[in-house]
């Protein structure tokens, strides 16, 4: 695979849901431009003679070989963003593995001796409804349906809601334990979010487990009232409890060496002169081991509570999705790791399909380098270059996995 292949087919998906302000992606699951992601996706795959089905949770597959063979090599990503998210968070591992499949047939390789599918999964950002990895949970079983059904996008719209607008069976969503008896092995292939592989200098890195984290909805009410004629000391404001929130996470995770943080705020009733009744805010929150996690968790939910019973205000603290840590298989870490000449080996803090499919499958990731390090920003970067040395570094995945 050239430098200049890889652009062009990565080009002629770049422009779907592209904000022209941002330069930020707007692909929230089932929203127009996913549905032309997925069109693109399609369209990409029938041309590579690929037989396409989207299951019941609107994971779209495309297979190479008997689709309903066993011990299948799987390999994909998600196209889905957080808003205004980086061009190859997801889309590179989907495109990467396209292409790797020309470079297989280039290479003379015919009909693989296990079943090739490449994977889109929905929801993987959670950025519409809220719970990441929603349709890999949802195929795993590792998320019910009946909770998925409470899920509400910013519009109240629900999950059946989103595979209605994709032409999907809006009832069916839930675990699809025979789809995933299918597979064999899970390899996904994403852009690295952080500096390492630049500071390794290496073009290419395999994952070897991805850190514990989670999302956590706080809830603080207070006393709305006018913001001209209360006194300062007569208020029970949920934004100064929760503004004291903000400094405790980011307090307790820097001496915790994990990382937390607050990007999403709900205030209500949200006008100027008002003093808010309710404030809603999710932390995030991600450390190296389940026990910093916890302890970061408590401690926020702890100085949270303390200060909330100074303000007259009251906190809820519920958690949304919890990942526990992720250690990816060695045996098939190690095999790759060989298989690539030694690439280096590095844990991540981001979460990703690949961990939901872990505890089910051999599981394996595969990450290209970022020069800027930046990720779920405009500013996420992939050298066409470091692209192409990705497909054919996936491409010799695929052929010892689905070839020896
Ligand atoms: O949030 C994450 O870690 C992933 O990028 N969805
Ligand atoms: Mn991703
Ligand atoms: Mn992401
Ligand atoms: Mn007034």
């Amino acid at each position: 695979m050239t430098p200049e292949r890889f652009g062009a087919l990565w080009r002629s998906l770049a422009h779907v849901g592209r904000d022209a302000t941002s330069g930020g992606y707007l692909r929230y699951s089932f929203g127009d431009a996913d549905l032309r992601c997925r069109e693109w996706f399609t369209e990409e795959a029938l041309d590579r003679d690929l037989s396409v089905e989207t299951d019941r949770n609107g994971n779209v597959w495309a297979w190479w070989g008997d689709q309903r063979g066993s011990d299948a090599v799987v390999t994909g990503s998600h196209l889905d963003s957080v808003p205004h998210g980086g061009a190859y968070d997801g889309p590179l591992g989907v495109v990467s593995a396209l292409l790797a499949i020309d470079v297989l047939r280039e290479r003379g390789l015919s009909a693989p001796h296990r079943p090739i599918a490449v994977v889109v999964f929905a929801e993987e950002e959670g950025a519409r409804f809220g719970v990441p990895c929603l349709g890999s949970r949802l195929m795993t079983g590792a998320i019910a349906p009946e909770q998925v059904r409470t899920l509400r996008d910013r519009d109240r719209m629900t999950y059946a809601d989103g595979l209605l607008a994709a032409d999907l069976d809006p009832d069916r969503f839930g675990p699809d334990t025979e789809r995933l008896g299918r597979i064999g092995v899970f390899v996904e292939l994403h852009v690295e979010q952080g500096k390492a592989l630049v500071e390794l200098d290496a073009p290419i890195g395999v994952a070897d487990a991805i850190w514990p984290h989670g999302r956590w909805r706080i809830t603080i009410d207070g006393a709305g009232d006018h913001a001209g004629t209360t006194r300062m000391s007569d208020r029970r404001d949920p934004m100064l409890t929760f503004a004291y929130g903000v400094l405790a996470a980011n307090k307790e995770a820097r001496l915790a060496g994990a990382h937390a943080t607050v990007g999403r705020v709900a205030v209500e009733p949200g006008a100027t002169n008002a003093i808010p009744s309710r404030v809603t805010a999710w932390l995030d929150a991600r450390a190296a081991d389940p026990s910093t996690l916890d302890a970061v968790v408590a401690a926020v939910s702890g100085r949270l509570t303390e200060r909330a019973g100074r303000d007259g205000t009251t906190v809820e603290i519920v958690a949304e999705s919890v990942s526990p840590s992720v250690s990816f298989d060695p045996e098939l870490r190690d095999r790759i790791v060989k298989t690539l000449g030694g690439p280096p080996v590095l844990p991540t803090g981001a979460g990703h399909d690949a961990g939901v499919l872990s505890a089910h499958v051999p599981t394996a990731m595969l990450f290209v380098r970022n020069p800027t390090g930046v990720s779920h920003a405009p500013g996420e970067h992939a050298t066409d270059v470091d692209c192409a040395a990705g497909v054919n570094a996936l491409a010799d995945v695929l052929a010892e996995l689905a070839w020896r």
